[in-house]
């Protein structure tokens, strides 16, 4: 069963149809390659059929021609020669576009970024947008949000072992090394929810180490990264209240973050705006009650393995505290 299909939104993740700069210039080399490769496949083809056509006939009545053997072959080594000349300049041809590849990468203008520094751990990202004024900086995890039209640097690192971030309608993959420190440019060109994947394995849980980006206009983004950068709001009802009290006083708060609390571990994804997510268990399940319910009570049963104990709680315990994580918007 892949947990991914309980998800009602359809994010992208193609590499054949980029949506971003970056992944475009990828797409062409890509094209390119497949355009020359499938030709010289083509003429091999075609050479092989034109020999097996051009053969001379021959029975078991028919004695060897043992002089062929002696005769000099100026013809073929002409063919093979011309050959080998044309297959070298494919190959100089596919080297040429991917250099010219990697120089129009590196060349996307950085004016007016979006700095993003992503951690990997298994398994999830936690993201911490940067700001040149630290008080503007703020954490989330497993979603980005990204401006369209606007160029984003990824500071990319992990934080046990190697993972690799590929999110294929906007960029091609980078693996995140422990103890290293890898950039990662791209450029949304086109609104819209895409989907990036842990491309390198990483241990049980790999193949559910998602992310989604959501590319939005400018100013939805920064309505976003405003609401993000605000401390969790007081919770308004009594219930919520009392969620707050059986969140603190539990294990919770060894690994999780809510800003404007006490709690403000970072070994968990930070909850501070929890609700504001459309998924938990990086890009796993859709983040309602249900989902959230199941998770807090026992991860393990939606993600074997995960570094998340299961929490018996007493189901009044286990509402309120549901109703405080919804007002973490
Ligand atoms: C030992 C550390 C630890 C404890 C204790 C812990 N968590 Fe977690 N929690 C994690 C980790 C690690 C993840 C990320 C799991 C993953 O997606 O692989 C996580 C994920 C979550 C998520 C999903 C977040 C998201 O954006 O995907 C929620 C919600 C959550 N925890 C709530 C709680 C609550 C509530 C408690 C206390 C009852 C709790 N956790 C206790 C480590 C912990
Ligand atoms: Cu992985």
């Amino acid at each position: 069963m892949h947990a991914g299909v309980f998800l009602a939104i359809k994010p992208w993740q193609d590499a054949l149809r980029p949506t971003g700069v970056q992944a475009e210039h990828i797409g062409s080399l890509w094209n390119f390659t497949l355009g020359l490769c499938a030709f010289v496949f083509l003429l091999i083809v075609a050479a092989c059929v034109a020999a097996l056509w051009i053969a001379p006939r021959a029975d078991a009545a028919t004695s060897p021609d043992l002089d062929s053997l002696a005769r000099p072959e100026r013809r073929i080594w002409r063919i093979v020669a011309w050959s080998t000349g044309a297959a070298t300049l494919g190959l100089l041809a596919l080297l040429a576009a991917d250099v010219f590849t990697s120089r129009a990468l590196a060349r996307l203008p950085l004016r007016d970024a979006v700095n993003i520094e992503l951690v990997g751990h298994m398994w999830w990202w936690e993201a911490r947008y940067k700001d040149a004024d630290p008080s503007r900086e703020f954490s989330t995890a497993n979603e980005l949000h990204i401006p369209v039209g606007r160029p984003v640097v990824v500071t990319l690192r992990s934080n046990d072992v190697i993972h690799s971030l590929w999110i294929p309608n906007l960029q091609g993959k980078k693996d995140l090394i422990p103890g290293r420190t890898a950039t990662l440019r791209l450029r949304a060109d086109r609104a819209g929810t895409y989907r990036g994947q842990c491309a390198e394995f990483c241990g049980l849980e790999h193949a559910m180490m998602a992310l989604l980006v959501e590319a939005e206009p400018n100013d939805r983004y920064e309505a976003w990264a405003a609401q993000q950068r605000q401390p969790a709001a007081e919770p308004s009802d009594a219930l919520a209240r009392r969620g707050r009290e059986v969140f603190l006083g539990k294990s919770c708060v060894m690994c999780h973050t809510v800003t404007g609390t006490t709690a403000n571990a970072r070994l968990g994804p930070d909850l501070t705006h929890l609700a504001s997510r459309r998924t938990i268990g990086a890009g796993m399940f859709p983040n309602n009650r249900g989902h959230l319910g199941g998770w807090i009570a026992d991860p393990q049963s939606l993600k074997p393995g995960v570094n998340m104990p299961a929490n018996p709680l007493n189901p009044d315990d286990l509402q309120a505290l549901l109703a405080y994580l919804e007002t973490l918007k």
